[in-house]
C-alpha cells in the first residue's frame, strides 16, 4: 500500500493532510514540491496545480478534504477523523467547510496580495478578507465556548482543517483578545503532536512567508 504525497511542508493545505497521516502513523513517501522533478510530475498529474495530491496505487486523489476522506476509507487507523454516525459526520464536514471557506480562503487572499508587486495590490480585496476573518473569528468564538474540538468530543477532520487555517490566519490577521476561545483553541491545536510536528517541519521555510512571519508560532 504505497502512498505518495506531493506536498510542501510550509503549505497550509498540505499540513491539513499531514495531520491525519501523522495521527495514524500512516506510512507514505513525500515528494517535496520545492524539487523541480517532483514539481514536473505534480503538474502532469494535476494541471490545476493545487497541492497536496495523494497517489494511492496509481490513483490520483486531489483536494485536502477528499484526501482525508480517502485515507479514512482506505487506510483507516486508530484515530477516526470522521464519526461513524452520519449526523455527527455532517457537522464535522460543515466545520471543515467553515475553516476552508471562511478562514483559509480569506487568509490566502491576504497572503496572495502580499506576493504581488505594490502596483498590483488590491486594498479592497484585502479589507474584505480581513472583515471576513473578523466575522469568522467572532462566530467561532461562540462556537468554541464549551468545546475542546471543533465538532463533537473528538479530534476530527474539522480540526485538521482548523489547525493550519487558524495558525496562518493569526499571522496575517491576528485573532483579537476579544476572541479568547479561538485563541485557546489555536493553542490546543498547536499542542496536538501531529500538528506540532507539521509546524516544526515547516520552520525552516518561515522566511518565505510573503507578508513576513512573526517571531512566534
Ligand atoms: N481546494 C484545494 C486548495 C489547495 C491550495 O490552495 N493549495 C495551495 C497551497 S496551500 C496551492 O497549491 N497554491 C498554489 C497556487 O495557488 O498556485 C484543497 O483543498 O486542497
Amino acid at each position: 500500500m504505497a502512498l505518495t504525497l506531493y506536498a510542501h511542508p510550509f503549505s497550509s493545505y498540505c499540513q491539513k493532510v499531514l495531520i491525519p497521516l501523522y495521527e495514524n502513523e500512516t506510512p507514505f513517501s513525500l515528494r517535496v514540491l520545492a524539487d523541480a522533478e517532483a514539481a514536473r510530475e505534480f503538474e502532469a498529474l494535476w494541471p490545476l496545480k493545487r497541492m497536496p495530491i495523494l497517489i494511492d496505487e496509481g490513483r490520483t486523489i486531489m483536494e485536502a478534504t477528499v484526501i482525508i476522506e480517502h485515507l479514512a476509507l482506505h487506510h483507516a487507523g486508530p484515530v477516526r477523523l470522521l464519526p461513524d454516525d452520519p449526523k455527527s459526520a455532517l457537522d464535522v464536514r460543515f466545520m471543515d467547510r467553515f475553516f476552508d471557506n471562511y478562514v483559509m480562503a480569506p487568509m490566502q487572499r491576504i497572503v496572495s496580495d502580499a506576493m504581488r508587486t505594490p502596483d498590483k495590490r488590491d486594498a479592497q480585496t484585502v479589507a474584505e478578507a480581513r472583515a471576513l476573518l473578523d466575522t469568522a473569528y467572532r462566530w467561532l468564538d461562540q462556537r468554541m465556548a464549551n468545546r475542546e474540538w471543533a465538532s463533537g468530543g473528538e479530534f476530527s477532520l474539522a480540526d485538521c482543517a482548523a489547525a493550519p487555517a487558524l495558525f496562518y490566519a493569526d499571522w496575517t490577521h491576528p485573532i483579537g483578545a476579544a476572541f479568547g476561545n479561538v485563541r485557546a483553541y489555536r493553542r490546543r491545536l498547536l499542542l496536538r503532536p501531529s500538528f506540532a510536528r507539521a509546524v516544526d517541519e515547516a520552520r525552516p521555510y518561515r522566511p518565505l512567508f510573503p507578508p513576513g512571519a512573526p517571531d512566534r508560532d
